[in-house]
């Protein structure tokens, strides 16, 4: 049996370290949790982007295997495929394919769309100090 506290999730605070974080914890996985701090660049390391090529948090090293993963729904995705024997967060193709591809609508479309979307929304809408009309109609997140 392999051991799992050999899994580190690298992140901040932000909303999809937190999925990851979250779905480690519902599968009673082991995890170490590095720090990674956004306003002093760490994600832009050479170290970091040799792991993690999008130079963004979440990432997850899972040294059982080898392997570095980025892309918070790629980490979401390994992580029922190797711990999550019973599809109970992702159906099993050969047990109730039409739910599995239910809940892979959803996960594609949050990290497709709502995700960026509310991204920008935040950065023209909220925090950015110049007001662009254009950027914040584009960005509004009533829309599709
Ligand atoms: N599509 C990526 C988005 C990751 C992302 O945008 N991460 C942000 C925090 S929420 C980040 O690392 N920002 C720092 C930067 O862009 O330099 C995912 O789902 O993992």
């Amino acid at each position: 049996m392999e051991s799992n506290n050999n899994i580190t999730l690298y992140g901040s605070t932000s909303p999809n370290v937190q999925k990851c974080q979250l779905l480690l914890k519902e599968l009673n996985i082991p995890f170490n949790f590095k720090q990674v701090d956004l306003w002093k660049g760490e994600q832009k390391t050479e170290e970091y982007k040799k792991m993690f090529p999008n130079a963004k948090v979440p990432g997850l090293v899972d040294t059982n295997l080898d392997i570095q993963l980025f892309e918070s729904s790629n980490i979401l995705l390994y992580l029922v495929d190797k711990y999550d024997g019973q599809g109970k967060y992702l159906p099993k193709q050969d047990k109730d394919y039409k739910a599995r591809l239910e809940v892979l609508n959803w996960l594609f479309w949050e990290s497709s769309t709502l995700g960026p979307m509310s991204s920008h929304h935040n950065y023209y809408n909220v925090f950015g100090i110049e007001k662009v009309q254009e950027a914040s109609i584009r960005f509004n997140i009533n829309q599709n």
